[in-house]
């Protein structure tokens, strides 16, 4: 029995080197995959080991397959790990650009496979028109100019496209269009950031652009926007972003989006009944310039103008926390060119608060 022991957590080792910790994969996925290439259930998912930082569970070997059989075998799953998704785990052709199940880009497995770490995913939700696309565009723009003393690198060229796009629309004065319901047209970033101190850790960040329209129609009938009931279930920090302005001005809409985006969140995720959810989870005061009092109080206006997502809170989530936020130094306003409706004018932008979230969640990743 110690022997089988020993040799199990040889595997383990050797599972845990390549494939969970290089690509972020659940080790209970690696078993499924080597079962299937054993030819039968040889492998047994058990106890809890600790090394380097991870919590993963230990692997014992059943029976008849030696060592190494199984050590040939994990080198067979590496060859085929990279046509793997990251995100929803669905196998594709190598030659794939997007995910065939949840069109995640597929160069995000490969470039994640090329880092010795697990990247970790941040999402960035809310309602349509509340600010992601900018937020996040001008967040990115920031790491890159090293704020904060943050230093990041983009990680592929793709990554680059979300913080162009918005930092090309707002220097010509004009907000980015809306995020396009299309799962194949999201921009996604990949980023390595760390902050520029001695031995400070590197930490890869997986963050989607997504549209607050798919958001709201995945809330109505889970399961129809695969990529994000992966990317919510995986995420390590969730920054969601709530219209201050509109919650200022007595509408219930934002609040009650937030409690559904929450409660929803709360549905997937993994905690036991009774038990609070430990991800950090920011809530982020958007369109704070419309109303100046958040940046005083956050916590006791999410409280007066957002009750019900407050209570929520404080029954369910261990880790969160409120932030004002606000990118608009003055806005203007003028008529659209088919002079249809009135559009905002960025006439320049003052950034408040973008940081601060950033910097609490990447406390406690
Ligand atoms: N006053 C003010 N308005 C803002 C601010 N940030 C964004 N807005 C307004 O909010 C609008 C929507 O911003 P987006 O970033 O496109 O919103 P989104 O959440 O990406 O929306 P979807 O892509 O539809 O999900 C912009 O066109 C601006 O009019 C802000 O800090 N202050
Ligand atoms: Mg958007
Ligand atoms: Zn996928």
């Amino acid at each position: 029995m110690k022997h089988r022991r020993d040799a199990g957590a040889t595997i383990w080792g050797d599972l845990h080197r390549r494939r969970h910790h290089r690509r972020g994969y659940s080790l209970g996925a690696v078993f499924g995959d080597l079962c299937r290439l054993l030819g039968g259930p040889m492998l047994r998912c058990g106890g809890h080991r600790r090394d380097a930082g991870v919590t993963i569970r230990g692997a014992t070997i059943w029976g008849r397959h030696s060592l190494e059989e199984v050590h040939v075998t994990t080198e067979q799953l590496d060859a085929t790990a990279d046509t793997q998704c990251l995100i929803c785990g669905a196998e594709n052709p190598p030659d794939a650009l997007l995910c065939e199940e949840c069109y995640a880009p597929t160069a995000i497995g490969r470039d994640a496979a090329v880092q010795d770490r697990e990247p970790k995913i941040i999402s960035v939700i809310g309602d349509s028109n509340v600010g992601k696309t900018v937020y996040l565009g001008l967040l990115l723009d920031m790491l890159t100019q090293r704020a904060g003393d943050f230093e990041a690198v983009p990680k592929g060229a793709y990554s680059v496209d979300l913080q162009q796009n918005v930092i090309s629309h707002l220097s010509r004065r004009m907000f980015p269009p809306k995020t396009p319901m299309e799962v194949n047209q999201w921009h996604w970033a990949y980023y390595q950031v760390r902050r520029r101190v001695r031995d400070a850790p590197c930490v890869d960040l997986i963050m989607p652009d997504m549209a607050g329209e798919s958001l709201a129609a995945e809330l109505v009938t889970p399961q129809t926007f695969r990529v994000i009931h992966s990317l919510l279930k995986k995420s390590s920090g969730i920054m969601m972003l709530v219209d201050a302005a509109l919650a200022a001005n007595g509408s219930t809409q934002p609040d009650f989006f937030a409690l559904k985006m929450l409660s929803y969140i709360d549905g997937i995720s993994a905690a036991k009944r009774g038990q609070g959810i430990q991800t950090p989870i920011a809530v982020l005061l958007c369109k704070a310039d419309h109303c100046p009092e958040c940046f005083d109080d956050p916590h006791g206006f999410a409280r007066a103008n957002l009750n019900r997502l407050w209570n929520l809170c404080e029954a369910r989530f261990e880790n969160v926390a409120f932030f004002p936020t606000s990118v608009a130094g003055s806005l203007g306003y003028g008529m659209s060119e088919d002079e249809q409706y009135v559009v905002p004018i960025p006439l320049h932008t003052a950034l408040r608060g973008v940081l601060e979230p950033f910097e609490w969640i990447i406390d406690r990743l």
